[in-house]
């Protein structure tokens, strides 16, 4: 018997979330549950570093002295689906109030709304309190404006945190220092790379679960390095800080062969789960400016990433839900070529990109904008199915936030509202911030036919096919006017060998 009984979900993992709980009359359920796991088919790593994480954070719930209901994957009398659960915890507990928290997804709300009708008792949902802007805030900001920039939010969330502010005035005299933040990685630099951890018991326990049950899933299991409980996390956190954060800024659009993480946090996936809350992450960060130990273009562009495209992601996600996931402006049908879960291409970017995300389950917003995304974008593959593959494969891919990444800024399914336009390119941009085609079967310098890098064939295809719908954006005059300047038949080949490809590689 218990007052309350508190649904904490797996990406629900901060004791700030139970503030306004009682310890001594209101319990917690969490519950691993064989939906959430196959929803989509999770890389075996995300959903290890779920149910490990999950795990812990019931273990310190339980020594801090909460009365934590938790089912295992294995229990004899596990559900399946959190529907299931939280309805018989509800018969086992007989609270007066079930309380959820705003979840990251839109199926998971409506399963909240069908259940606030179908429990015995009164189900309550809370707003999540981990997020700067509300979701209400946000809808308030964006309504009745014409077109919604990041940027224009995000000066508004530096004046509400004052997080990096001089008064009413940006620290440094401006906004972005984005300028800054463009170098191709030279020769010779070292990356720390993320702080790594070995698995404890629990971890193995579930690592050996996941081996045996999801083994048909994609991705490398072992090794199994993240961090599973906050403080893991919060040393994750500290060690980027410390080793890495003063040349992420220079260095955040570069690739490298073999090389996963370069000067990059890999803390998404805490921050996702709750295992680290963006408030923390944003004042240890700018506190590292105040001390001397990181530059402000570092710092600031790291501040964007949580402060800005973050919370900026989240406010369009609830605001364009559910049609947001079957949008499909530039009307592009193919299907997911099977590289994108082999690897097996000659395209040394792409090919890069799949394994290292086979094997991590991770890969940096470059690579999933400008070198995956990309190429679904210019070759025409249907976003929704896009979509689905960045769910899957990520380990910090919750939909609330993968989704206006991928349908948004990626694949321009949403005709413009996340991106002012498509981040669409020829092979040339990823030969300028990577080494990758120096040793890709495929020559960049070529234009278009046999040999030819085919990101530089599709890219003047995509703009051709999708001319009636994106020949008027301001942004893509100049580029429509040297497809212009082509003449006919340099026009025609184009279009003819993207043919020839869409056979080869779709
Ligand atoms: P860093 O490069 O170290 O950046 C710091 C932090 O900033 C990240 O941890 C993240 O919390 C935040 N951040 C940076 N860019 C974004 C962004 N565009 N949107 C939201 N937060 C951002 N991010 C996810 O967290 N989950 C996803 O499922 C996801 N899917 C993506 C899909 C596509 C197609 C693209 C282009 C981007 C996606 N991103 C996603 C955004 C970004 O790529 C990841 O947040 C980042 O690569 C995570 O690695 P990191 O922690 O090393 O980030
Ligand atoms: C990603 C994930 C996985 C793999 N497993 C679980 C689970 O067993 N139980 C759970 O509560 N959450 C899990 N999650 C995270 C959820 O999918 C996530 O909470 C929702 O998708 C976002 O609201
Ligand atoms: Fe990628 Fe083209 Fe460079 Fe090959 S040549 S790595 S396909 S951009």
């Amino acid at each position: 018997m218990c007052t309350r009984l508190i649904v904490l979900l797996g990406d629900q993992l901060s004791p700030s979330l139970l503030r306004f709980a009682d310890q001594k009359t209101d319990q917690v359920m969490m519950a691993e549950v064989l939906g959430e796991a196959t929803y989509v088919a999770h890389h075996k790593k995300k959903i290890a570093f779920h149910f490990a994480a999950m795990r812990h954070f019931a273990k310190e719930l339980r020594a801090d002295g909460w009365t934590v209901s938790y089912t295992t994957i294995d229990a004899a009398d596990n559900r399946g689906n959190l529907r299931e659960e939280i309805q018989s915890q509800a018969e086992r507990c007989q609270p007066d109030l079930v309380v959820g928290i705003e979840p990251g997804e839109w199926r998971i709300e409506q399963l909240y709304a069908e259940l606030s009708k179908t429990l015995a008792v009164p189900f309550e949902v809370r707003r999540d309190e981990r997020f700067f802007c509300s979701r209400s805030e946000f809808a308030e900001w964006a309504q009745g404006r014409r077109q919604l920039r990041m940027e224009n939010f995000y000066r508004i969330m530096r004046r509400k945190t004052g997080f990096l502010m001089d008064g009413e005035e940006p620290v440094g005299g401006q906004w972005n220092f984005d300028h800054d933040n463009r170098k191709k990685a030279p020769k010779g630099l070292t990356f720390p790379g993320p702080l790594t951890f070995v698995p404890d018991a629990e971890t193995k326990s579930v690592l050996a679960y996941v081996d045996a049950h999801f083994s048909d899933h994609f991705g490398d299991l072992e090794p199994f390095e993240f961090a599973v409980t906050r403080g893991q996390a919060r040393q994750a956190l500290e060690y980027f800080i410390r080793y890495s954060l003063a040349d992420f800024g220079t260095y955040q659009d570069a690739m490298l062969r073999d090389e996963n993480y370069l000067y990059h946090s890999l803390i998404s996936l805490y921050l996702n789960t709750g295992l680290l809350e963006p408030d923390e992450v944003c004042r240890h960060i700018v506190q590292a400016y105040y001390d001397g130990t990181a530059p402000l273009n570092s710092v600031e562009g790291y501040l964007r990433q949580v402060l800005g495209w973050r919370e900026y992601m989240r406010g369009i996600y609830w605001l364009r839900m559910p049609e947001f996931k079957s949008e499909n402006f530039l009307e592009a049908h193919h299907h997911l070529p099977s590289f994108f879960w082999t690897g097996e291409t000659k395209m040394e970017c792409v090919r890069q990109a799949v394994t290292q995300t086979k094997k991590t389950a991770y890969a940096h917003h470059i690579q999933r904008l400008m070198v995956t995304g990309n190429f679904a974008l210019i070759a025409g593959i249907d976003p929704f199915q896009v979509h689905e593959w960045y769910l899957a494969v990520y380990a910090d891919a919750i939909e609330w936030v993968e989704l206006p990444n991928t349908m948004g800024m990626s694949q321009f399914a949403d005709g413009g509202v996340v991106a002012s336009k498509p981040y669409a390119s020829s092979g040339n941009y990823i030969n300028k911030m990577s080494d990758y085609c120096a040793s890709c079967h495929y020559n960049v310098k070529e234009k278009t036919g046999p040999g030819s890098c085919p990101f530089n064939t599709f890219y003047w295809d995509f703009l051709d096919r999708n001319s009636d719908k994106l020949r008027g954006n301001p942004r893509l005059g100049n580029i429509y006017r040297t497809w212009d300047k082509f003449d006919p038949e340099k026009q025609a080949s184009y279009r003819a060998y993207a043919d020839v490809l869409r056979k080869e590689l779709l």
